[in-house]
């Protein structure tokens, strides 16, 4: 049913998932690092990173790789590049509460083309190449049909780290709660991006989210008849830090809002 390629990603996926959580289950001590204030990396994120890039590597070997613990020099790969987060949610990882994913984009320019996020503690794999549609675990899946913001369930991501935002951010959490009927923060972009996907949820926003976060899930999103941009309304979604996802019926209603109470551009 999938390219040859999408099978190659879905398997390499699903060995990292698989590394993730006999690792967490080991009983094992996780060593973990710390990046900056509230942004942490353990040893497991490197070890699945370095599975996954050398897999990749031995199938695709005239890729690019853009990869969150090995991205030092910010520029965009000439050709084709795999987009790669291998423990999305490494918060949530460390505390064992059950949202976390590997995330892997295919992705040309600033377009992704193709993506892959697997959650191991559900055994749930999203995936999605453009023009064939979008999948959980081989099924189709498309967003939901909520027709506004008063009957829509939303996604977001708090600050963590930069806190001189957080006024204007409560402004916004408080605008979007005032108009839906509830907003969940698990604490994956990926999987949050996944869920609006597959209509779990009808929208999600965030600031400051890297390529390797939401490159799977927006081509997924627009596969499964979503939509997603940057705050501005326009197509820089990956690199912008500013995003926006949804059902596609419900976007300028959120977009709105949001950017009533946020700036439009990063840094902010
Ligand atoms: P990460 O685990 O791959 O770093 C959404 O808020 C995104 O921000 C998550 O997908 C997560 O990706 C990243 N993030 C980094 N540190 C975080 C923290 N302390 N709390 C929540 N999210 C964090
Ligand atoms: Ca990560």
């Amino acid at each position: 049913m999938f390219s040859n390629k999408l099978n190659i990603v879905i398997k390499i996926a699903k060995q990292a998932g698989a590394f993730l959580i006999d690792r967490l289950n080991s009983g094992k001590k996780i060593s973990i690092e710390i990046k900056a204030v509230n942004d942490f990396v353990t040893e497991v994120d490197k070890q699945a990173e370095s599975l996954i890039v050398s897999l990749l590597k031995k199938s695709f070997p005239d890729y690019g790789i853009m990869a969150e613990e090995n991205y030092s020099d910010k520029t965009i790969p000439p050709n084709l590049y795999w987009v790669i987060d291998p423990l999305d949610g490494t918060t949530n990882y460390i505390h064992g509460f059950p949202s976390f994913c590997v995330s892997i984009g295919l992705c040309e320019n600033k377009t992704p083309l193709m993506g892959v996020i697997y959650d191991p503690t559900r055994d749930e794999l999203f995936c999605a190449q453009t023009g064939k549609g979008a999948f959980l675990n081989g099924s189709p899946i498309t967003v939901s049909e909520t027709k506004n913001m008063q009957g829509a369930l939303i996604g977001t991501g708090f600050p963590f780290r930069n806190f001189a935002i957080m006024e204007k951010y409560l402004d916004c959490f408080s605008s979007v709660l005032k108009r839906c009927q509830g907003i969940r923060r698990p604490g994956s972009a990926a999987i949050d991006l996944a869920y609006v996907a597959c209509g779990r949820l009808d929208a999600f926003w965030e600031h400051g989210l890297h390529p390797w976060d939401c490159a799977a899930g927006s081509i997924i999103i627009k596969e499964a008849g979503g939509t997603v941009t940057d705050f501005t309304g326009g197509k820089d979604y990956l690199f912008s830090r500013t995003f926006i996802a949804s059902n596609t019926i419900i976007h300028n209603e959120i977009q709105e809002i949001v950017i009533s109470s946020m700036p439009l551009k990063y840094p902010f």
